[in-house]
């Protein structure tokens, strides 16, 4: 055998191989959250083969429906929603899904101590982008029923602050369909390879860069964010700043991901349309900023770390400044400044 197809060569490690194998440092893991995560994996597979011919399958448009959030329902939205609740409805190891989609949590039938995991989710984000081609995404956060409520409080179970995810991740939809995920030991992505309909490590351990050269929010709304986010962003086009350029998709997983990976900042700022801002802190900030931190990068609402928040609504919404820790470090200092 040549040394090109030799095993030790061609090491494809697919997601659920990745964590098992991360799962074995931790000897109290029972491979249930594998079969957890495979639950998810599946789902996303199924929601990639739609939005990939979303065209031609007829599932472009809306539903004419609006969801708890005000927002009209994509058809794709509703079919993504569908398809995380049935994935992961008969996991055995899931209590509660809790989805942007829905006003109320779902409590799996057998909620018990053995369903001991929350799944908090975002089924299709971006999803006014749809219809235009332009790439959007499923975000996920994991908990665990907490010890200390009552067994029957599911809300209570739910509002938990963003540090005790067990886990988060997302998949972006876009010229490739990539996975991102962390348990808490780092970050690590994974590309679906539809030939063999799975997906693949292709970056372990993702670091983002300390500092960048972009800065990502839709300034449109100038006018009405804080005065000390107009006086970052004057900074931030300065010669002072040595040249950010500026890139907004206008999908949040799509631009988070390029901050992951590029460096830089992403702000969504209150508005006065969003006073609280717009993104929903359980299952959009919570997850992305698990992913920043475990990446080095950092995440607040502008003045608080957005771990620490302790959430007193499902669909909380919450400012978000999350990206390198210089960038969001500079727009603590000009807004709070
Ligand atoms: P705006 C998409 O609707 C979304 O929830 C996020 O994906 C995105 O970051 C944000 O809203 C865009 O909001 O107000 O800039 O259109």
């Amino acid at each position: 055998m040549n040394e090109t197809t030799s095993p030790e060569s061609y090491k494809m490690v697919t997601v659920q191989q990745h964590i098992m194998e991360s799962q074995r440092a931790h000897p109290t893991a029972t491979g249930e959250f594998t079969w957890l995560l495979s639950g998810i994996t599946l789902a996303t597979k199924m929601i990639e083969a739609q939005v990939r011919r979303a065209g031609i399958l007829g599932v472009l448009g809306s539903t004419g429906e609006e969801n708890v959030q005000g927002e009209v329902v994509q058809k794709l939205d509703q079919l993504a929603n569908d398809a995380i609740l049935q994935c992961l409805g008969y996991r055995g190891n899931v209590g509660l899904m809790v989805s942007e989609e829905d006003d109320e949590p779902h409590i799996v039938k057998d909620f018990s101590d053995a369903a001991r995991y929350i799944v908090l989710f975002d089924p299709l984000d971006g999803s006014s982008n749809i219809d235009v081609n332009v790439s959007i995404g499923t975000i996920f956060s994991i908990l665990q029923t907490n010890p200390e409520t009552k067994s029957k409080d599911v809300i209570g179970h739910i509002l938990q602050p963003g540090i005790k995810q067990v886990a988060a991740g997302y998949v972006v939809y876009g010229s490739s369909t990539v996975l991102t995920y962390t348990t808490g030991s780092g970050v690590h992505m994974f590309t679906l390879n539809p030939e063999i309909g799975a997906y693949v490590l292709h970056k372990e351990n993702v670091l983002m860069p300390e500092k960048g050269k972009m800065y990502s929010v839709n300034e449109a709304y100038l006018g009405t964010f804080p005065d000390g986010v107009r006086k970052y962003l004057d900074w931030a086009k300065s010669e002072a700043a040595g040249g950010y350029s500026s890139r907004y998709i206008g999908s949040l997983v799509a631009d988070f991901h390029r901050t992951l990976l590029r460096g830089g900042v992403f702000l969504y700022p209150p508005t006065k349309k969003a006073p609280g801002g717009k993104l929903r802190l359980l299952y959009e900030a919570n997850p992305l900023a698990f992913i920043a931190e475990q990446a080095g990068g950092a995440a607040t609402d502008g003045k608080r770390r957005i771990l620490e928040k302790t959430p007193t609504a499902l669909h909380e919404r919450t400012p978000l400044v999350i990206g390198s820790k210089y960038e969001v470090a500079q727009v603590a200092e000009f807004w709070q400044g």
